[in-house]
């Protein structure tokens, strides 16, 4: 008989996203995942002045702002017919890029490593290292005063097999604590172009609103080294050694095995070539992508909107009781077909694409330590291994995008606002294909849809009852125990789900 296990909320993640399990002979059988938390942003921009699309859509989410405000400008250049000078588009990389490394170093390091790294070493730790030792009392303090929840956030946990090695949780540890400096950087290094961080006001259509100077220059690149080491010496190694030491999460949650991805960080004027490119894999061919196969199907999700609509006639009607809904986000389909956003299937599509010998490498190096094949990419450690992978690739191309700045040269081209007009801003947030739709009527928006990341990879049951890609990869994970379904969230987690943007 299947066992019911339901997970709500799943913590360590972005929003509010519970997973209901069925589990028969110790393994995963049958997965919903249900968002749970209404938001409406596409509604309360209707009506709106298009200017403040960049700055609402920033307000989804904490986590990735920026991808929402990049995507909003694009839609909205699209819409004006315009671009941004050669300074525009270097710093529309050069936050964008800060955003990606903050992301990826906290996705790693502060959700989703300690479902492997034992922090309860940290009572076993005796050597000299003051941060360490704090960190110890600390916890200790907080067991012996018998507090409801002792060493929250860390404790308690569901329990499982976690990594013996005391000197490599200890390390571990200390880089999660590093992390949180590293984290920290990369906000500040990107508010040098954006003005502040999580939510950037420089960003505009036609460029942004930061002027280019030398010192800024210098002052973005030198964090950007630190992070570079960082990224270099811990995150990818860190990566690494979980992998070594877990195996076989190098085949457990596999997932629906097809993936997409719009491609971001222009590399010309025209948008053509991109640093990070393009492409649709199913069934293990590349295809060219089509943003035209774009739906979104509603059957099972909280809208009484009609089912299967392309994003520019999109729309948001929201229905809380509907009759066999279980979530708040949309089914969104490429071609009809279920398929998975995010690092691993950008990796995997320039890994494919074979035209970036640098990527190729980085996949080929790490296969070749850990005894793995190209197919285990595909997996719940694949996940985690194509965000370093793709964090150091980032990091060293903002250096070769810095390097292009000119000093005092402009970053904006003026616009105005047409009276009728519509455009489409394609591109990649941390999490995955990010699409903005914008149609203006008065000088007003008429109508505003946002497809995310999450909305695709948390997705639930299409109209044709094929599962969401985090529903597909639950399937077949063992379950050693039901009152601790570490498992589980370990899958869920390698998809980096943030709710808030999902249900935007
Ligand atoms: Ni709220 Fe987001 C990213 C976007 S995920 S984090 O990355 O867009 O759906
Ligand atoms: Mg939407």
């Amino acid at each position: 008989m299947a066992v019911k296990i339901t997970i709500d909320p799943i913590t360590r993640i972005e929003g509010h996203l519970a997973v209901g399990i069925e589990v028969e002979s110790d393994r995963v059988v049958k997965a919903l995942s249900k968002g749970e938390m209404f938001r409406g942003f596409e509604m309360i921009l209707r009506g709106r002045d298009p200017l403040d699309a960049q700055q609402i859509t920033q307000r989804i989410c904490g986590v990735c702002p920026v991808s929402h405000g990049i995507a909003s400008i694009y839609a909205q250049d699209d819409a004006y017919g315009i671009g941004p000078p050669e300074n525009g588009r270097l710093v529309r990389n050069l936050i964008q890029g800060a955003n990606f490394i903050q992301s990826h170093i906290i996705h790693f390091y502060h959700l989703s490593a300690v479902d492997f790294v034992d922090i309860a070493a940290i009572t076993r730790y005796t050597g000299g290292d003051p941060v360490l030792m704090e960190l110890k009392g600390w916890v200790q303090s907080q067991i012996e005063s018998k507090v409801l929840y002792p060493a929250a956030p860390f404790l308690p946990r569901y329990e499982g097999r976690y990594l013996e090695n005391t000197e490599l949780n200890l390390m571990a540890i200390r880089h999660y604590l590093e992390g949180l400096q590293m984290r920290a950087l990369a906000q500040q290094m990107g508010a040098v172009f954006a003005g502040k961080m999580p939510h950037v006001p420089t960003l505009v259509p036609g460029g942004v609103t930061e002027k280019v100077t030398a010192h800024k220059i210098a002052a973005y690149g030198s964090m950007l080294k630190q992070l570079q080491m960082f990224i270099d010496h811990k995150y990818l190694a860190d990566v690494a050694a979980v992998a070594e030491a877990f195996p076989e999460y190098l085949a457990i949650g596999k997932g629906c095995g097809n993936f997409m991805a719009y491609g971001a960080f222009p590399e010309n004027e025209a948008g053509t070539e991109k640093l990070i490119s393009g492409g649709v894999i199913i069934e293990g061919k590349l295809q060219e992508f089509d943003r035209e196969k774009i739906t979104e199907d509603v059957k099972h999700s909280f809208y009484g909107s009609a089912s299967g609509l392309k994003p520019a006639n999109g729309q948001t009607r929201p229905q809380p009781d509907k009759p066999d809904a279980y979530t708040w986000l949309k089914a969104p389909r490429y071609d009809g077909t279920v398929v998975e956003v995010g690092p691993l299937a950008r990796i995997l599509v320039a890994y494919h694409r074979g035209k970036d010998p640098e990527i190729k490498q980085h996949v080929d190096g790490l296969l070749t330590r850990l005894g793995a094949k190209p197919e285990n990419l595909v997996s719940t450690l694949g996940r985690h291994a194509a965000r370093a992978i793709e964090c150091k690739v980032v990091a060293d191309r903002c250096a070769h995008w810095l390097a292009g700045l000119t000093p005092d040269k402009p970053a904006f081209t003026d616009f105005t606002i047409p009276e009728k007009s519509g455009g489409v801003g394609l591109t990649e947030a941390p999490r995955g294909a990010l699409g903005h739709w914008i149609a203006i009527e008065k000088h007003k928006i008429a109508n505003y849809q946002c497809v995310v990341p999450t909305t695709w990879n948390c997705s639930p049951r299409d109209d044709k009852g094929d599962p969401g890609p985090v529903e597909q990869a639950l399937v077949g994970t063992p379950i050693a125990d039901a009152k601790h379904p570490i498992e589980a969230v370990r899958v869920v987690r390698s998809f980096d789900p943030c709710i808030a943007c999902a249900v935007h």
